[in-house]
């Protein structure tokens, strides 16, 4: 019994792993979106969740089980591609765990053991949504979440959210540096630019008065600090601000390490809106200028990408969200985005055609009536060219 249901739970595990990835029937010519995730709950290995001894596991029952696994940062290095995934096991605190593939699409295989990052904070309760930056100085750096309990209140459930900074060479070693310090009471999202700014570390923030409301913050903003070690902004400026009626009215906060393209630095980002539903989260884009990534050049209109069909019903219902792309020698871009808080899916685009995207799609004129003026037009022109004009 024991031996059969071992056998069984590795076949399954060994198939899914083994199972190719194929594009799904959806066309924007923006993306291509894949029928299965990249990484679920059920790609964990067995060994991670059930104890594999008979004399003390007789039932072969899982010990520690796993809930979902998702927001993930990428890296594409020497001809594969790795994932820092977030892991919440089923006691609802999350770890990182690095997973690699060949293709970027499909193959996923979690490393043998989890990260273990240097537990320097004993009141760091969860840690999450790790961005992995390339920086130029030579190091990986991975900038996360840091959740600890607020003590200033007798709420249970109220929190402190702060930026974590790791930095390693090769995924498995990881040394631990000081937390940011902004002036914003709290911190999440927040990712290292790869680059130096007039010789600085330079990061892209999300200031927060509270743990879940952004209240007076006004969107994502960029600041620089002289060390990285003891990493510390004295200065936020706003760059991508939180617009009425528009996919960042509530919150937004940076996603993936902006790509650098002759055009500019491309952002893809996250947008929250408030429904009657609860929180609705999409992924939308801007860009920086290259010669100095505070300033916005670019805003196209709306979303990029939106929760879709089943990716709409997880844990956290009505999510897409992004911490981590991938961008292979040749051009290709592989965005990892996670669907409901509970899985990793792949979308993957050109450097090309992000570029025609970004500086091509139009800005949002914020009021209905210039946006049916916008939409006419586009009509007008199209029928023109169907009717040969
Ligand atoms: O639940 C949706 C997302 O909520 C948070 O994002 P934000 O700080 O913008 O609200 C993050 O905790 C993220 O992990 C989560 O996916």
């Amino acid at each position: 019994m024991f031996e059969k249901e071992k056998q069984a739970v590795f076949d399954r595990y060994e198939s899914l792993l083994a199972k190719k990835n194929e594009p799904a029937d959806f066309y924007n010519g923006i993306f291509t979106r894949y029928r299965d995730p990249v990484l679920t709950a059920a790609h964990i290995p067995p060994f991670w969740k059930y104890d594999l001894d008979e004399t003390t596991n007789p039932f072969f029952m899982e010990r520690l089980g796993v809930n979902a696994v998702f927001n993930a940062g990428a890296l594409y290095r020497d001809g594969k591609f790795y994932l820092v995934a977030r892991v919440e096991g089923n006691d609802r605190k999350s770890f990182f765990a690095v997973a690699e593939s060949e293709s970027g699409i499909d193959g996923f295989r979690f490393w043998d053991k989890p990260v273990e990052l240097p537990d320097t904070c004993p009141g760091e309760t969860n840690v999450y949504d790790m961005r992995l930056t390339e920086h130029e100085d030579g190091y990986v750096y991975g900038v996360f979440c840091s959740e600890s309990k607020d003590p200033s209140t007798a709420d249970l459930s109220a929190a402190m959210a702060k930026a974590g900074i790791v930095r390693t060479k090769d995924l498995l070693h990881w040394e631990r540096l000081d937390d940011l310090k902004t002036v914003s009471p709290q911190q999440r999202n927040v990712v290292l630019h790869p680059e130096f700014v007039d010789g600085k570390y330079a990061f892209y923030t999300r200031p927060q008065d509270g743990f879940i409301e952004t209240g007076s913050g006004g969107g994502i903003c960029f600041g620089l600090s002289d060390s990285i070690e003891h990493a510390e902004i004295r200065e936020e400026k706003l760059v991508s601000p939180r617009l009425y009626h528009t996919v960042t009215e509530s919150k937004n906060g940076a996603g993936a390490v902006p790509i650098k393209t002759e055009k500019g630095w491309i952002h893809i980002a996250h947008g929250v809106r408030n429904t009657a539903a609860g929180l609705r989260y999409v992924l939308y884009v801007f860009a920086t200028a290259l010669d100095d990534p505070s300033r916005l050049i670019a805003a196209p209109s709306g979303y990029f990408l939106a929760p879709l069909g089943d990716e709409r019903v997880g844990d956290v219902s009505n999510v897409a969200f992004s911490n981590g792309a991938a961008v292979t020698p040749d051009g290709k871009v592989y965005l990892y985005y996670a669907s409901a808080d509970t899985r990793l899916h792949v979308a993957t685009t050109t450097m090309e055609r992000l570029v025609d995207y970004t500086f091509h799609t139009p800005q949002d004129p914020l009021r209905s009536a210039d946006c049916v003026k916008q939409r006419i037009a586009l009509i007008e022109k199209n029928l023109r060219l169907m009717k040969g004009e």
